[in-house]
């Protein structure tokens, strides 16, 4: 049986989410136009005044945002609303330039604790489970986001926040968690510490994980399930939009429904801005529809995606977007040829290999190169040299039937490849270095 937080909105007409969309669009528009000068600015520039909006069909007037003009606006440049108004702010994990701050009123944070508790209640959580999120809780904004879905779910909550594995484990185990909620690189390597400590994927008590913040594959989703007998689920967010939980897997898993009473989402040409019919890939764009703090129109967040209407069998009726299928600005060009990460961990995982990997690229002597260190499953590993070569060659010929490339791969020890709490850095990029 389909479970929903708010049945009502959740499986509403296409009708009605439409009525919903409309009239508030017309509102945030307004809102927007009124309090944050950035924009209007940029309005005004582009000839479009308020009363131009007066249904999401006219969204496509309005002129886009980007990351750019977030941190030119920095830090207060975007507030919607009298900082007087404002409880909370999280921030983006960037580490280079200046990172996004975004503002919350109370009204903001109840409701992406809401879009939380869809998650949740759609990877089957109640208020008789015990959620272990493991998410990092402080200014990013997957601990505090999935914390406040749990609470209002009803769960017994378990801030974990990230790190000290050991502990984890031992209060998952002691108190009998049943959802668990991090990065999907975490959860594998809390199923391989599990592993390692004796125990099996019956042991436990969970049933359910809600993994996103950074991109996984279906190969590692089947992975952490097998490794912790669950059912993984996928979640998606930004720190612009408020953070996890703009969309969200249900039972299907095959792609995240938008929270369309909130957010609108758009696919355009990254390159044109042209908006793309039903179906494309493309580059996923959204407006919040009834943010206060920080409210953004047209905002551009680089995630590639699909958007479809197709007939979900769990009964929500909110457009699904894939998993972002990569980014429009951290795409590899390696030797001119487009290389996204996923596709060498597909490779990995099809190949009985570890998802414990680390790309390096670099440029010698104006080439490029493509190093991937993999780790060694225990029972892969071998002292003998030819072994060991053989089953380089074997990877490196997989991967270039996928890529059209062919990387260096480096066989390590169990153990070797550097272990992430939050989002695992896959790729050292040293060219940039060379700039
Ligand atoms: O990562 C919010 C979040 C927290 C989402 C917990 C899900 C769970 P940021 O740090 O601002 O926010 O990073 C946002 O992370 O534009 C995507 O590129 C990527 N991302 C987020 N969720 C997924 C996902 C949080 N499920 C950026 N799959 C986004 C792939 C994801 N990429």
């Amino acid at each position: 049986m389909p479970n929903y937080y708010q049945p009502e909105i959740e499986t509403a007409s296409r009708e009605e989410i439409l009525r919903i969309q409309n009239e508030k669009i017309v509102k945030q528009v307004r809102h927007v136009y009124d309090n944050v000068k950035y924009y209007r600015d940029l309005m005004d520039k582009k000839g479009v005044k308020p009363e131009d909006i007066k249904s999401v069909d006219d969204i496509k007037k309005l002129p886009f945002i980007s990351k750019d003009d977030l941190r030119e606006a920095y830090p207060y440049g975007f507030l919607g609303t009298d900082i007087k108004n404002c409880v909370r702010i999280q921030s983006t994990s960037g580490t280079t330039g200046k990172r996004v701050v975004a503002f919350y009123t109370q009204h903001d944070i109840d409701l992406w604790e809401e879009c939380c508790a869809r998650a949740i209640v759609a990877a089957g959580g109640t208020n008789e489970d015990v959620c272990h999120v493991c998410y990092g809780y402080g200014l990013f904004t997957g601990g505090p986001g999935l914390n406040g879905g749990s609470h209002k779910v009803g769960c017994l909550t378990l801030p974990m926040s990230s790190g000290n594995t050991e502990r984890q484990i031992q209060f998952l185990m002691d108190l009998q968690a049943t959802i668990l909620c991090c990065t999907p690189s975490y959860a594998a390597y809390i199923g391989e510490a599990l592993a390692e400590k004796g125990y099996k994927p019956e042991d436990n008590k969970l049933k359910a994980g809600i993994f996103g913040a950074e991109p996984w594959t279906e190969e590692m989703r089947r992975s952490i399930e097998k490794s912790l007998g669950i059912k993984a689920y996928d979640i998606y967010g930004l720190t612009e939009t408020s953070g996890p939980g703009v969309s969200f897997e249900c039972s299907e898993q095959t792609g995240m429904h938008i929270n369309e009473d909130h957010f609108y989402a758009e696919i355009i040409d990254p390159d044109t801005g042209e908006v793309l019919p039903e179906g494309s890939k493309g580059e996923l764009v959204f407006t919040s529809l009834d943010k206060e703090a920080f409210p953004l129109l047209r905002y551009r967040t680089r995630d590639i995606c699909i958007l479809t209407r197709k007939k979900c069998s769990c009964g929500r009726t909110h457009v699904k977007m894939s998993k972002p299928l990569g980014r429009s600005d951290d795409m590899l060009i390696i030797r001119g040829v487009n290389v996204f990460p996923s596709q060498i961990e597909t490779v990995l995982l099809n190949e009985g290999y570890s998802p414990n990997y680390q790309i390096t690229v670099d440029r010698v002597n104006n080439t490029d190169t493509l190093d991937v260190d993999v780790e060694l499953l225990p029972e892969q590993f071998s002292d003998k040299m030819g072994e060991i070569q053989h089953m380089e060659k074997s990877l490196e010929d997989a991967m270039r039937a996928m890529l059209g490339i062919k990387p260096r791969i480096h066989l390590v020890a169990p153990k070797t490849v550097v272990r992430s709490e939050g989002k695992a850095v896959r790729v050292i990029d040293k060219r940039k270095l060379h700039d």
